[in-house]
């Protein structure tokens, strides 16, 4: 078991990485030091106490900064790295990919380089513990047919969107500083999270927001694609145990054994709303809306998580019939929040996404 002292988190302020940043205050003795740029997607106030807690330290740098990257390592001489600083949303990497590949590509690249010249000082025990732990994303897997089987460690590499295609570059480059200057890292490669704190870009949480406002529910071709469901709860342990006992140079995927399509999905969530707030004028289903299909949009994903179950003895907690429940429960709570991200950023972004995006015939 090595479990670090010192961890430099990037990302820490979006979504999964809020989530991650609030189990290591609360759960574990870890000083985490917080490295975010605050993009449209990251917002300090989704980490709740642990904002102001003394071990967490908050650094407002953008990963594509490399001499920012070189001070961090410099001044809080972390014992490990756990990336997940990205841009992450499919949709914006199809009407606007250059950002995606100076984040996810360029941005791993340097973040990868300060970590290797700091990690290379070291003395040899400190060396010998240092951990850089990769997130990443089951899409660098391409998709699936309803029959094939699930995506496995050894699945071939075969990325289909703008975002997808930098994630698996990130990966590559991370393999690639294992092989060549023996970087101890670390690879997860997850299925789709959901829970508190998700911005209201991605599927469960706009359909949640534009229900309750009695908007369309926009729901892309038929509404049969499957993706793969996981608490970011359940994630964020995850990712601590790879880091603890993961052996370095491997990889480890995650899944939430929970998979549905897309339209269960959203009916799900008219139920559950349907039931805490009843609308007078009749079911929430009946904002249902087939629009364009996305452009190259993935069949299915599906993960096999028999090496993270078996070498490493974790499996995902909530299941996602009660894990939904509690996520549309605390839209419903957090309305401040939710006021706030949907300012600026949010509305243009819905605006030029939803503008060009027919309704289905
Ligand atoms: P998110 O978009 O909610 O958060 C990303 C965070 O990174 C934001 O706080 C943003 O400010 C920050 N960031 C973006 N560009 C940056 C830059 N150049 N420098 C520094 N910080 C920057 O994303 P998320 O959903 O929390 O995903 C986190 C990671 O997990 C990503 O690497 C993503 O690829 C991966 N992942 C996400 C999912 C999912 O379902 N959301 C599933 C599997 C893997
Ligand atoms: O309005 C919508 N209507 C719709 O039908 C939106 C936003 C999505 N969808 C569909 C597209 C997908 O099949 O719902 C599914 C989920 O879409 P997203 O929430 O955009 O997620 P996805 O494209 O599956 O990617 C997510 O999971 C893997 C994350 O955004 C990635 O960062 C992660 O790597």
């Amino acid at each position: 078991i090595n479990w670090p002292n010192r961890i430099l988190v990037t990302g820490g302020a979006g979504f999964i990485g809020s989530a991650l940043v609030r189990q290591l205050i609360a759960e574990t003795d870890s000083t985490v030091i917080n490295v975010d740029a605050l993009t449209y997607a990251g917002n300090p106030e989704s980490l709740a106490e642990a904002r102001h807690h003394p071990r967490h330290v908050f650094e407002q740098e953008d990963i594509r900064n490399r001499p920012a990257l070189d001070r961090l390592f410099r001044e809080h001489r972390p014992d490990a790295v756990m990336h997940l600083a990205a841009e992450s949303h499919v949709d914006r990497s199809i009407e606007g990919p250059a950002a995606f590949i100076e984040t996810n590509v360029t941005g791993t690249q340097n973040l990868l380089e300060a970590a290797r010249e700091y990690w290379q000082a070291l003395e040899p025990a400190a060396r010998e513990r240092f951990r850089f732990h990769h997130i990443s994303t089951d899409e660098v897997y391409g998709d699936l047919g309803p029959n094939d089987p699930a995506f496995t460690e050894e699945t071939p590499y075969a990325p289909s969107s703008p975002y997808s295609a930098s994630k698996a570059g990130s990966d590559h480059l991370v393999r690639a500083w294992h092989h060549t200057y023996g970087l101890p890292v670390l690879l997860t490669n997850c299925s789709n999270n959901y829970g508190p704190y998700q911005f209201p870009e991605k599927l469960i949480p706009l359909m949640i927001l534009n229900a309750l406002e009695g908007k369309p529910l926009p729901v892309y071709g038929q509404g049969d694609n499957v993706r793969d469901w996981l608490h970011v709860e359940d994630h964020a342990q995850a990712l601590r145990r790879v880091l603890e006992a993961g052996r370095p140079g491997r990889t480890y995927n995650i899944g939430g054994r929970a998979e549905r399509t897309n339209l269960e999905v959203v009916h799900a969530i008219c139920a559950h709303l349907d039931e805490l707030r009843p609308r007078p004028s009749g079911r929430h289903e009946a904002l249902i809306q087939f629009v364009t299909d996305r452009p190259g949009h993935d069949r299915r994903y599906a993960i096999d998580d028999s090496r993270i179950s078996q070498e490493l003895d974790w499996q995902p907690q909530e299941s996602f019939e009660s894990g939904l429940r509690r996520t549309v429960e605390w839209y419903l709570e957090n309305t401040e929040w939710v006021q706030r991200v949907q300012s600026g950023a949010y509305r243009e972004w819905l605006e030029t996404n939803y503008g060009h995006r027919g309704v289905a015939e």
